[in-house]
Parts: C-alpha cells; structure tokens; sequence
C-alpha cells in the first residue's frame, strides 16, 4: 500500500503502523444480563488508549445520507459519470465556479450551518456518550468542521494535538471524528500516534521546526515517518467504514493520509466540552475555512 500526508510518503510497514483497539464490546451490556451499559468502562479506555475506536456506533445509511447530501450541492462536475452523490466519486476535476474550499460561496461553508447537518451531528447517541465520557452535563460546540479531500489535492492534516488549537478554554474536551463514508487509509484515514496523548510537549517540540508551513507553530510535523521514528511509536489506523466513530482526547497527536482513492474523503469533526466549563471562544462560531482558528 503506497502511503503518504501532504506529498510525503510513509511507508506501511509493521514498524510505522499499527491497528487501532475496537471498543465496541464496552458500548454494550453483558448479553441478557440487563445490566445498564457499563460507560465507566469506556472512560477508562478512552484516559488509557487517549482515544475510543466505535465501529458502526451510526447508522450505516443515515451518514451516507449526509455524504449523498453534501456532494448533491455541487455543480456538474464534480462527481465522476454515472456515480451517485453518495458514492462521491471524483471526476478528476473540481467546477471552475466552486470558490476556495470551505469559505462563504462553497458548499461545505451552507453544509455545516443547514438543519441537515445540524440533525445529523444532533443524534443523541454523540451527545449522550460525550457526556458519559465527560462525567457531566456536554455541550457540543459550535464550530463543527466539514473535511473534505480528494485525490490528485496531497492536502491532509499535519500532526497535531487539538489542544493546541483551543488552549484558550477548558482542556476537559472530547472529539468525535465521523468519516462520512468508507475511508480507509488510502482515502485519506485519520491515523493515530500510539500512546501519545502521555508524552509531555516539550518531548514532540523540536519536530515543529521541521515543517512546511514555518509560520504556524501549532502543527507539529507534516512528516508522519519522521514523527514515528523521532518519537519511538506506531500510527494507529483502521480501515474505517461509514457509521463508525472515533472518540479522541485533546492531547493525543493525530493526523490525517493523502487521498489517493476515487472515493473522496469526507468526514465530520466535532468537539464536546462540559457544560459548565469554559470553552476557547474561537469555538463558539460555526466553522469557516478562513476563520483562522
Ligand atoms: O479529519 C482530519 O483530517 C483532521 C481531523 C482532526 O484533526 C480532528 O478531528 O481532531
């Protein structure tokens, strides 16, 4: 398998990837047993592994809905002959009149503030697990985030902690990262750094010197082997498939693969914190690619 992030290829060997741990037997009781779902349980993989990998926890038909959705805003072009909007097959070729991704006048700019959207990521079952998670009462906030990548772009997300992107609020957050369609790793997954969320920052700094983008400090590497073997540990993935989530805690470092299928990557991020708590303000708006946060 020929694997890359933003232009840089990593290899898929044993020594760089790994496979991430399935939770889905702690979403569930003992069979018959009538004992309540044991969320205590959950916690303590999610403060463990920093992350909760829930296939098929959505329903398979309702996200492709949502994917179906959101490549139907587009104008002829986009999607490849006699494929469907859900399928969200590349042509090959963006329409002209599509404006920069993600800004006002592009589609995924309408898309996360229109009601399907915001029915989609209002599913009880996200809210009621982040605040089991999170031991409180969750609210979800406001700046959800539409990703969406195709092949030929070599565009994906750098390695990163979440909280360094909303360090002016509470760090009691959850994520939920909801591919939008099949992705497996070729599609443009996103990949995890084993056991990371423990590492102190001051270990990964020196990485974010060596960038292709000097002027954000934030992101800490765009070179997914280098991060690995600087940092001695394995990237955790998964073949991921429309209806599963993955649950992640703010200080674990993730990032995303180039898309190299003709399926486009689409996913959905959204992020829980408690409600009594704090949030970083530049999450109280909804989402826009230029809004600098
Ligand atoms: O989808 C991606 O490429 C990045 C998502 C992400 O970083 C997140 O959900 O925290």
């Amino acid at each position: 398998m020929n694997l890359s992030s933003n232009g840089v290829p990593i290899p898929f060997t044993p020594e760089l990837f790994g496979p991430l741990r399935p939770s889905t037997d702690l979403l569930r009781p003992p069979q018959d047993s009538g004992a309540p779902r044991d969320f205590g349980a959950l916690r303590e993989r999610l403060h463990a592994d920093g992350y909760l990998y829930l296939p098929g926890l959505l329903d398979r038909a309702e996200v492709l809905r949502l994917r179906g959705a959101y490549f139907s805003l587009f104008p002829p072009g986009l999607l490849a002959p006699g494929s469907s909007a859900e399928d969200g097959v590349f042509s090959g070729r963006v329409p002209e009149d599509v404006p920069e991704y993600g800004v006002a006048g592009h589609p995924a700019y309408a898309f996360v503030r229109s009601p399907a959207f915001d029915r989609f990521v209002a599913d009880p079952v996200l809210s009621t697990l982040a605040a089991q998670l999170l031991g409180a009462k969750a609210r979800m906030l406001p700046r959800r985030i539409l990703r969406h990548f195709h092949r030929g772009a070599r565009r994906a997300s750098r390695a990163h902690v979440d909280f360094d992107y909303m360090d002016e609020g509470s760090p009691r957050v959850v994520t939920f990262w909801i591919p939008a369609g099949d992705c497996p790793p070729r599609t443009g997954a996103l990949v995890y750094l084993e056991g990371s969320h423990r590492l102190p920052p001051e270990e990964y700094a020196p990485l974010r010197d060596i960038t292709d983008r000097p002027g954000d400090r934030r992101q800490i590497c765009h070179d997914l082997e280098l991060t690995a073997r600087t940092l001695g540990r394995r990237w955790l993935y998964a073949d991921f498939a429309a209806g599963d989530v993955m649950v992640h805690l703010p200080r674990i470092i993730h990032a995303s693969l180039d898309t190299t299928t003709d399926a486009m990557r689409l996913s959905v991020d959204i992020r829980f914190v408690r409600s009594a708590d704090t949030p970083d303000p530049r999450w109280l708006r909804p989402w826009s690619a230029d809004d600098g946060a």
